[in-house]
């Protein structure tokens, strides 16, 4: 079976992770001072349940509530996963209002979406509660993870998590002798 190609971005505040994320996921270590003002693309090509993937990871510089969503964040992309730190209450609040400029600029009522509260090893540092996390992705009809991308806590299970939503929503849409199968 040839690999299939997926492309999802990373979007969330400055600082939060984004690139730490992609590069713990990507090359198995942690970077400690990324460069926050770049756009990369990062390539991984793995395997999940017998199938083989081969993932694009579109890390965004990061938005605030006032950025513009750049319309190629609509096109091409398959899934989203928004990125908070648990040390952050702004880093927080932003997203839900990130999450509804998608919706409006893709003209979706739902993507594939996570939620990840990273920075999960700064425990004493918390600001946003698990609680809180979860009702977000409630609203958002997206799993919740917290992670560490310098521990590396769940990281893998996010990018395994998105990859398989991606499959699901790909299959929704599919249309066999005019049913849709879901
Ligand atoms: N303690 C801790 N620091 C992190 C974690 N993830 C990222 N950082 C640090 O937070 C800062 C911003 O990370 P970066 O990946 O550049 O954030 P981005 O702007 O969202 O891409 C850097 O100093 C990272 O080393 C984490 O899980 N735990
Ligand atoms: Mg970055």
């Amino acid at each position: 079976m040839p690999a299939k190609q997926r492309k999802v971005a990373l979007l969330g505040f400055r600082s939060v992770g984004k690139s730490s994320l992609a590069i713990q996921f990507v090359e198995g270590h942690f970077v400690d001072n990324y460069d926050p003002t770049i756009e990369n693309t990062f390539v991984k090509v793995f395997k999940l349940k017998g199938q083989d993937y081969e993932l694009r990871i579109v890390d965004t510089a990061g938005q605030d509530e006032f950025s513009l969503f750049p319309s190629h964040y609509t096109m091409d992309i398959h899934g989203y996963i928004f990125v908070y730190a648990i040390t952050s209450r702004s880093s927080f609040e932003i997203v839900r209002t990130l999450y509804e400029k998608l919706l409006d600029m893709s003209g979706k009522q739902q993507v594939p979406a996570i939620l990840v509260g990273n920075k999960c090893d700064l425990l004493r540092d918390r600001a946003v509660s698990i609680e809180e996390g979860k009702q977000l992705a409630d609203y958002m009809h997206a799993a919740f993870f917290e992670t560490s991308a310098r521990s590396r806590e769940n990281v893998n299970d996010v990018f395994n998590r998105i990859v398989m939503e991606m499959d699901k929503s790909e299959g929704g849409s599919q249309n066999k002798g005019g049913c849709t199968i879901s």
